[in-house]
């Protein structure tokens, strides 16, 4: 498989920008380095600062279209709140998440950040975190507070990222760690924020079964609060930035853990999903059940994502 990287990255154009520098110093080197490291990538860059989708707009913009299926870039307008319409609950599934990326406007991207501005990063987003009200309230846990017993514990609930992402690892993301990242939990572990993996913050709400709605429910009220007290850096025609252009847009990939009858995953590549493995993004299947999400974050609203989901659903 070519990754968008190595699709779009013609000899000309690598000659056209390679003399290009965003404010903060980043060079078309910094945005590449993951998708060079890892031949195998499916997109294969990061963006260091929200700068870089415009001075780079050259090569990020048709890796953009490519990966989100779209000819032109939409006008997008995000909103605090995301969702407005109803959401069933789904038949025969294990589990649903559903997750945003969100980075906070002027500071750099993952890749981008030292030590200090990563720590201020984490600073304000724990100080909105811990005002969750209700439900959503919880507590905040430090990476380097982990031993590594919890770590293996948090991850293999599906709670914690891994570490050692070697995409991630070859783009700088994963510098100085695990300084300066974290997990904040609810007490009913149904309300989760990582913060400072690949975006500053991801805010995902999951629990067992298929209430959509209700998961839905829970991290729109999440998000409503915190963007009131944050402000996430966005883009008129990209929508919410992210360090990888997949989840430019809504930012979101909505999940469930099923055991659908059809496991081609070129068969549901044709249908828009994504299939990943049961502990995510480059692990295998176990016991039949996959994990299946909608690809397209860009030129969708989160109502379209969470429809386009429930529709696999009922195929699955
Ligand atoms: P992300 O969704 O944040 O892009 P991953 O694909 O690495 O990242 O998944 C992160 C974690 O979330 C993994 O442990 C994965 O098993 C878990 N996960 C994803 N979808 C579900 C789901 N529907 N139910 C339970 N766990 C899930
Ligand atoms: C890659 O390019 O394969 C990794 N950097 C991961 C890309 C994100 N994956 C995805 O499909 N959303």
């Amino acid at each position: 498989m070519t990754s968008l990287l190595e699709r779009f990255l013609t000899p000309s154009l690598r000659a056209e920008l390679g003399g290009l520098r965003t404010a903060r110093g980043f060079g078309l080197d910094d945005l590449i380095r993951s998708g060079v490291a890892n031949p195998d990538s499916s997109v294969g860059v990061y963006a260091p600062d929200a700068e870089s989708y415009a001075t780079f707009a050259a090569l990020l913009e048709p890796i953009v279209l490519a990966h989100h299926e779209l000819t032109e870039l939409p006008e997008v307008s995000p909103t605090d709140a995301l969702f407005e319409r109803e959401h069933p609950v789904l038949d025969g599934v294990v589990s649903t998440r559903i997750r945003v990326a969100r980075n906070l406007a002027g500071h750099a991207l993952p890749a981008g950040l030292d030590r200090d501005e990563r720590r201020a990063v984490e600073a304000a987003l724990v100080d909105a975190l811990r005002s969750l009200p209700g439900d959503l309230a919880g507590t905040h846990h430090r990476l380097v507070d982990l031993s590594p017993d919890e770590r293996r514990g948090l991850i293999g609930d599906h709670l914690l990222f891994k570490d050692g992402d070697r995409f991630l690892e070859a783009a700088g993301i994963t510098r100085d760690w695990p300084d300066g990242r974290g997990i904040f939990l609810s007490d009913d572990r149904r309300l989760v924020a990582w913060v400072n993996e690949e975006d500053h913050l991801r805010l995902i709400s999951m629990q067992d079964g298929g209430d959509l709605g209700e998961v839905a429910d829970r991290l729109g009220r999440a998000h409503a609060h915190l963007a009131a007290r944050l402000e996430f850096a966005s883009d008129p025609r990209l929508g919410r930035l992210a360090s990888c252009p997949s989840n430019l847009g809504t930012g979101m990939r909505a999940s469930v853990h099923a055991r659908p009858a059809e496991v081609d995953a070129a068969v549901w590549r044709a249908r828009g999903i994504q299939v990943r493995g049961v502990h995510g993004e480059h692990s295998e299947a176990a016991g039949g059940v996959y994990d299946l999400s909608p690809i397209r974050r860009l030129g969708v609203t989160p109502d379209d994502v969470l429809e386009t989901l429930a529709a696999a659903c009922r195929l699955s």
